[in-house]
């Protein structure tokens, strides 16, 4: 299928052919050969790269990690593979992680690749979350996140490719720890290299005149994850040293992985996150609840792609759900809760929307978890769920109707459905909107820590 040139499409990093109109890379011979005469094949965006851009939905990603539709030409080993070099070179690694998708896209393994370099960590699309978050808050609790993972995290940035929070901050410590090497972007498909490879661009172009020219053909963005394919270098600092975008590994074990490619971008939120509870949240700031035993018994949908049952919780707990607006938010009773999800899939329960329902599996993987709790005014946890959010846990959430004291300790008994590769982390809640900076607590350090620890920036 590849033709032999080594030249590759600026756009995602596929290598350039003229044989396969759906395969990456695809430009028409006449293209090819014009461009080839004239020496300007590094200025050639392929047909996908064209289609990617004007918002269709194209999958390239096959075999492990891959998902059903769209044409699979690259495995995700096969993209690992492209990168394991780095770990025997002296190279500067800027890692970057989907606040949405705090754990799904944490990529640990990134370790295996990074060897003993530095690494930046930069947590990506803060402009999601929701209104009034205190980036303070949420970046204490990064490192705090951070620091378990044992890796060689210089220095922790929040940001934004969209508002471009952030960004001037990653690019001076880039500058300062760059020292000649060169600059490897990495992450979980989908996090956002390419967008932060474009905001990166466009905040050095005014004062570098290099990476105002590498603006003119720079890394293709899109919803769908794989959108890069190949490693991309990028001339983009005057004083050597060359940047160079990668393609997301690791995709397997996201919500992503089980969705229809056309249904990707109701996974991808557009917009600031709003919490949605259940049971909402009435004016007179008291639970509406269903019953008197509250949601003991109840099983609550996610579209059809989540569902939590309530074996044991307080009567007044309260669920809240951050992810993708267009998830709608069911309850049933746990006893007809397989039936009715038999009956609902595909129809009120989407996605999977109609088309994929009859290749759908269904929610197989289940995991009980057992969650202490002491009540102090904040969620118990989040269950996060790889590729698509959150969901915060509040044993109370609410002060008593009649006022008196509730019971400070208790254990909730839950039980989380989702498709079987799908990942869900249970983690401590993370600090959103104005309720989160009221309850969050930072961690006491000793000054030696104090040291240890990667400083945050925002
Ligand atoms: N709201 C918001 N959306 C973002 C941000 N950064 C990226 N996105 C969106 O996230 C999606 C993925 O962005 P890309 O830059 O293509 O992600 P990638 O990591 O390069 O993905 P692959 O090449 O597939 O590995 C796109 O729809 C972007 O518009 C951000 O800071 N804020
Ligand atoms: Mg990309």
């Amino acid at each position: 299928m590849a033709s032999t040139s080594v030249a590759c499409c600026y756009g995602c990093g596929a290598p350039l052919q003229t044989v396969e109109l759906d395969a990456p890379g695809y430009v028409d011979l006449e293209t090819y050969e014009l461009k080839k005469r004239h020496h300007q094949l590094k200025t050639v965006l392929c047909r996908r790269c064209k289609l990617l851009s004007h918002g269709r939905m194209i999958t390239a990603v096959g075999g492990h990690g891959g998902y059903s539709g769209g044409m699979q030409f690259i495995s995700a080993e096969e993209l690992r593979e492209k990168l394991s070099h780095l770990r025997h070179e002296k190279v500067l690694i800027v890692k970057l992680v989907d606040i949405v998708d705090f754990n799904g896209s944490f990529l640990a393994r990134v370790r295996d690749l990074a060897g003993s370099n530095p690494i930046i960590l930069v947590v990506t699309k803060v402009d999601l979350l929701p209104k009034s978050t205190d980036l303070n808050c949420v970046g204490d609790w990064v490192v705090e996140a951070t620091m378990k993972k044992k890796l060689n995290v210089i220095s922790v940035h929040l940001t934004s490719s969209k508002s471009l929070v952030g960004i001037v901050g990653v690019i001076s410590e880039i500058q300062k720890e760059k020292k000649g090497r060169d600059v490897y972007i990495l992450g979980a498909a989908n996090v956002g290299k390419s967008a932060f490879i474009n905001a990166l661009l466009k905040m050095m172009a005014s004062k570098d005149p290099v990476a105002a020219a590498a603006q003119k053909y720079k890394p293709i963005q899109s919803a769908v994850p794989g959108t890069t394919l190949g490693p991309i270098q990028i001339e983009a600092f005057q004083g050597g040293g060359k940047l160079f975008d990668t393609p997301g590994v690791h995709l397997h074990h996201r919500q992503a992985a089980v969705v229809h490619s056309e249904d990707l971008p109701i996974l991808a939120p557009q917009s600031r996150l709003r919490g949605q509870s259940f049971p909402a949240v009435s004016a007179k700031n008291t639970v509406d609840s269903p019953h008197a035993i509250g949601l003991n018994g109840f099983s609550i949908f996610w579209g059809g792609l989540v569902r939590i049952d309530l074996l044991q919780v307080p009567p007044r707990t309260r669920l809240t759900f951050y992810g993708p607006r267009k998830l709608k938010i069911s309850t049933v009773q746990t006893v007809e809760a397989d039936k009715f999800y038999q009956k609902e899939v595909g129809a009120t329960l989407t996605p999977p929307t109609s088309r994929q329902r009859e290749s759908w599996l269904g929610l197989l993987a289940v995991r009980k978890l057992q969650i202490n709790y002491e009540y102090e005014k904040r969620p118990a946890c989040d269950i996060a769920i790889s590729g698509l959010g959150w969901i915060a846990i509040e044993p109370f959430g609410l002060e008593t109707l009649d006022g008196s004291n509730p019971e400070c300790i208790g254990e909730l008994q839950l039980a989380v459905h989702v498709p079987k590769p799908v990942e869900i982390f249970v983690r401590p809640p993370l600090p959103v909107g104005k309720a989160g900076l009221e309850w969050y607590q930072y961690q006491e350090l000793t000054e030696e820590e104090e040291e240890l620890r990667p400083k945050w920036y925002h």
